[in-house]
């Protein structure tokens, strides 16, 4: 019983390798060989959002327009985005500064962003750890950068996991 369901496992862990292999070039055969705990990275890797999966505090993806700063901050007693309300375009950036009160991250309420933004965002947003949510910064001046490439016009709205109940929320808008 065992061995067979181990069988099963190997099979569907290499039907996904070939997959993943026929997605990404259609000729390396090196996926084949490598266990499912690779399968899921390289699949994202294949994704158009390599540059910034991989650097998420480094240079801006390709991008076209501006590039914007958030900070997440313990403002005395409050936790806060600074600024908290921001304005942007298509194809800009947002980056979001870890500065204190952390750990901060980035979450988008996927009921509040204009149709179509959550599979862009899905694509945009490096390492998330639930859809739509950023990772949670820890170190000091660490930077979470979001591109809003192709992101559809109207509000987003977005929040702090750590310090949702504590009123730390904010909103931007594509214009
Ligand atoms: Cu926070």
């Amino acid at each position: 019983m065992l061995a067979e369901a181990e069988r099963r496992m190997r099979m569907t862990s290499m039907v996904a390798g070939l997959a993943i292999v026929v997605a990404a070039c259609g000729g390396e055969k090196k996926a084949e060989d490598q266990q499912t705990t690779a399968a899921p990275g390289q699949q994202e890797s294949t994704a158009a959002t390599t540059p910034a999966a991989n650097a998420p505090a480094a240079t801006a993806p390709a991008g076209t327009g501006k590039t914007h700063d958030v900070n997440m901050v313990l403002d005395g007693s409050k936790y806060k985005y600074d600024p908290d309300n921001l304005t942007i375009k298509a194809g800009d950036v947002v980056r979001f500064h870890n500065k204190s009160g952390g750990p901060h991250n980035v979450s988008f309420w996927p009921d509040s962003v204009p149709s179509g933004a959550a599979d862009v965002l899905k694509k945009n947003m490096p390492d998330q750890m639930a859809p739509l949510q950023s990772p949670l910064e820890t170190e000091p001046d660490a930077v979470y950068q979001i591109s809003f490439a192709g992101a559809p016009k109207g509000e987003y709205k977005f929040y702090c996991l750590p310090h949702l109940a504590l009123g730390m929320h904010g909103k931007l808008t594509v214009q």
